[in-house]
């Protein structure tokens, strides 16, 4: 079924997808922040919402979202599970970049730019991940799942020994390459990341990781009583489905596009985004491209002040400004 919502919207460059499940508490707030992150972005994006078998209004708040700048359209999908709905949405999806993030926005919008900025230099897999060192989470997590999840990520680097961080829900796509690996995805719930991630690498991507601002919005989807052990045997089958995948494709590569057409890797050896590199505060715009940052310690002029020509020399410390209209005296003039 195709997606519901505003209809002759013009392409956009980028496609959001955010599952939502029982979502008509947190997904307004989260709507609203990601819509007005994804206006200021220098990308046309679009939001997809994907509900599946709600019980409760989710589908009725995309439904009566107001118009705006950014188009926000809604996908029904009837299977229940996350993995589910991200693959439904990324295979609905049509732009050149994709992505998809939880509806309570636990990841502060802020990385966004980044994302935005490293897909644009071509790196076709952009995800978050809380174990990076600049990275702050602000955990409210049970001891219980705490564990769960390290035994986890323990699992989980079987199968993605790059990734720090599987599931984290923030992640960024080259669009081509997203509904490659979309396609074949066949894990339901939580663990389906571990899958996106494998099979975008089996496609030949690389990982860049960045750093995220985190922090635990209440009212999560995920039970550990409910949820726990499915996504532990999703795991081992992923491994097993990929093990037996790899034995049939044998070596011959799938030719699927990493990149969006027009676009280039950057040079290999060049780190896309150095260790220990701060992630911005929350509505502290990425500098575009080309534009330096200055050093440490030199102060921002005060708007309206201009910069002084090249080859002007600066006044010496103390040294006062002469008045405006008060003429400099020549070279060898002086007062009497
Ligand atoms: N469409 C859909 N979305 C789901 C389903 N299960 C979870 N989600 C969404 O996946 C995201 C998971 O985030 P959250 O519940 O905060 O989990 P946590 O942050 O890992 O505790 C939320 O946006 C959920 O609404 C599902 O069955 N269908
Ligand atoms: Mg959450």
């Amino acid at each position: 079924m195709p997606p519901e919502g505003q209809r002759n919207v013009p392409p956009v460059s980028m496609e959001i997808v955010v599952p939502a499940r029982n979502e008509a508490g947190r997904l307004p707030d989260g709507l609203a922040a990601l819509c007005q992150k994804a206006a200021a972005l220098p990308l046309r994006t679009a939001i997809l919402v994907v509900d599946s078998a709600s019980t409760d209004p989710t589908s009725d708040v995309v439904r009566g979202w107001p118009e705006g700048p950014v188009p926000v359209r809604l996908l029904r999908c009837h299977r229940a599970g996350k993995g589910h709905a991200v693959r439904a949405g990324l295979l609905a999806t049509r732009a050149p970049f994709v992505g998809f993030c939880d509806a309570d926005m636990a990841t502060d919008l802020s990385a966004l730019d980044v994302a935005v900025s490293l897909l644009a230099a071509g790196n076709p897999v952009v995800i978050g991940s809380r174990m990076l060192h600049a990275s702050v989470a602000e955990d409210r997590h049970s001891g219980i799942r705490r564990a769960g999840a390290a035994a986890f990520r323990a699992l989980a680097s079987r199968i993605v020994p790059d990734a720090t961080d599987t599931q984290c829900g923030f992640k960024f796509f080259s669009g081509p390459l997203a509904r490659a690996a979309a396609l074949p995805m066949r894990t339901a719930g939580f663990a389906f990341d571990v899958e996106l991630i494998a099979r975008c690498q089996r496609l030949g991507a690389t990982l860049t990781e960045i750093p995220v601002c985190w922090r635990d919005v209440p009212g999560s989807t995920f039970s550990v009583a409910r949820h726990s052990a499915a996504t532990f045997r999703d795991v081992a089958s992923i491994w097993l489905r990929l093990r037996a995948g790899r034995a049939a494709a044998g070596r011959v590569p799938v030719p699927v596009p990493l990149l969006p057409a027009g676009l280039q890797a950057p040079p290999a050896g060049v780190p896309a985004f150095p260790a220990g590199v701060p992630v911005l505060p929350a509505g502290v715009p990425v500098l575009p491209a080309g534009v330096p940052v200055l050093p440490a310690g030199v102060p921002v002029l005060p708007a309206g002040v201009p910069v002084l020509p090249a080859g002007v020399p600066m006044l010496p410390a103390g040294v006062p400004m002469l008045p405006a209209g008060v003429p400099v005296l020549p070279t060898g003039v002086t007062t009497a």
